[in-house]
C-alpha cells in the first residue's frame, strides 16, 4: 500500500507539474482528493490494515496528501498571476493617443433671443409667466375684444380643434389668466409658441414664438409704456438706436401704436432691409383697452396698464441680419454654428 501512495504521488506531482490551466488544476484535485478520488478511495480501505500497519501508512498517505495540497495550491497561484498578467497585457491602453475631440453645440439663436428678452424684464421687475397652447374662443379672441366677425377667427387663419378650442394665435390668454386670478399690480411677460395657419415663406411659419408683455397698476400711463419700451429697444439692439413710436390700431388695446428703430444694417441712412425708410418695426404695443380690463374682472376707472407683443423670430433675424425664417426650423449645423 506505501507503493501505491508513492505511484500515486508521483503520478500526481507530473500531472501538476504538466498542468497549464486552472481548470486542468482543478481536474487534479478531483481525481486524488475528491470525494471519489484516488488517494481518498486508499485512505478508506485502511480500515482494512492491521492495528500495526494502520499509523505508519496512514502518516504516510497524509504526507502525500500534504505534498499533492501543497502542489495544488502553488501551481494554482502561479496560474492565476499568469492568467492576470496575459489580461492586463491585452486590456494596455495607450493614455498618450490624442482623445476623441469632443464637440459642443452652440445655443439655438432663438433660445438666446428669448433668455436675452427675458433677462432684460427680469431686470426691470417683470415676472415670466407660461400657460397652455390650447385655448378655448374666449380666451383666445373674446376677452380681448375681438368680436364674433373678426377676421383673425376665420377658418383660414386659426387653427380649429372644435368650434370653440384652437391652438392660440397670440400669448395674450396667458395675460387674461392672469389678471383673472392674481392679484394687482402685474407686471409680467408671456413667452412661448403661436399657431397661425399661414403659408411657409421667408417671413411666415405656421408655428412661431412671441414674447408679450403686461403691466397693471393704478396710474399707469402711455408715458410708462414708452419709457418701458425705448429702454428695451437700447438694451436689445444696442444704445445707439433712435426709436419711434407710429400710431397703430389694435382691438385689444387704445391707444395703440408700433414701435420703430433705427434701421440695424444702415443706421438709418436708408437700405434694402429698411426699404429706405431707414427705420424697421420691431415690436406693436398700447394701453389695455378697458373693455379687457373689465371682461378680466378689474375696474377700469382705477386701474390702468399697458401691453406689448413682439416677435421672437423676426427679432432674431433683425438682429443677426437673417433673411429667411425657414432657417431656424431646418437644422442645418452651419447656419446653427454661426451664434
Ligand atoms: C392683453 C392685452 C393686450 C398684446 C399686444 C401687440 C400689440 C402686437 C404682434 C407683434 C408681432 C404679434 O408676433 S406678432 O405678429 N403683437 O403687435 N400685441 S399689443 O396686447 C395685449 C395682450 C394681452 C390682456
Amino acid at each position: 500500500m506505501k507503493e501505491q501512495l508513492e505511484n500515486i504521488k508521483i503520478k500526481a506531482l507530473n500531472e501538476i507539474e504538466a498542468s497549464n490551466t486552472l481548470r486542468e488544476i482543478e481536474d487534479i484535485r478531483v481525481k486524488y482528493l475528491g470525494k471519489k478520488g484516488e488517494l481518498t478511495a486508499v485512505l478508506k480501505s485502511m480500515k482494512n490494515l492491521s492495528k500495526e500497519e494502520r499509523p505508519v501508512i496512514g502518516q504516510v498517505a497524509n504526507e502525500v496528501r500534504e505534498v499533492l495540497e501543497e502542489n495544488l495550491k502553488n501551481k494554482k497561484s502561479d496560474l492565476e498571476k499568469l492568467e492576470q498578467d496575459k489580461k492586463l497585457l491585452e486590456e494596455i491602453i495607450d493614455i498618450t493617443l490624442p482623445a476623441k475631440k469632443m464637440t459642443i453645440g452652440k445655443m439655438y439663436p432663438l433660445d438666446k433671443t428669448l433668455e436675452e428678452l427675458s433677462n432684460i424684464f427680469i431686470g426691470m421687475g417683470y415676472e415670466i409667466v407660461s400657460g397652455r397652447e390650447v385655448e378655448t374662443g374666449y380666451y383666445n379672441f373674446d376677452a380681448l375684444n375681438l368680436g364674433k366677425e373678426h377676421p383673425a377667427r376665420d377658418e383660414q387663419d386659426t387653427f380649429y380643434i372644435t368650434n370653440n378650442i384652437m391652438l392660440r394665435t397670440a400669448t395674450s390668454p396667458v395675460q387674461i389668466h392672469t389678471m383673472e386670478s392674481q392679484s394687482l399690480p402685474i407686471r409680467m411677460i408671456a413667452p412661448g409658441k403661436v399657431y397661425r395657419s399661414d403659408e411657409v415663406d421667408a417671413t411666415h411659419s405656421p408655428v412661431f414664438h412671441q414674447v408679450e408683455g403686461l403691466v397693471i397698476d393704478e396710474n399707469i400711463t402711455f408715458g410708462d409704456l414708452k419709457g418701458v419700451l425705448a429702454e428695451f429697444a437700447k438694451k436689445f439692439f444696442g444704445d445707439k438706436v433712435k426709436v419711434k413710436f407710429r400710431p397703430h390700431y389694435f382691438p385689444f388695446t387704445e391707444p395703440s401704436a408700433e414701435v420703430d428703430v433705427t434701421c440695424v444694417m444702415c443706421g438709418g441712412v436708408g437700405c434694402s432691409i429698411c426699404k429706405n425708410e431707414g427705420f424697421i418695426e420691431i415690436l406693436g404695443c398700447g394701453m389695455v383697452h378697458p373693455r379687457v380690463l373689465e371682461m378680466a374682472g378689474i375696474d377700469s376707472t382705477k386701474y390702468q396698464g399697458f401691453a406689448f407683443g413682439m416677435g421672437v423670430e423676426r427679432l432674431t433675424m433683425l438682429k443677426y441680419n437673417i433673411n429667411d425664417l425657414r432657417l431656424f426650423y431646418e437644422n442645418d449645423i452651419r447656419f446653427l454654428e454661426q451664434f
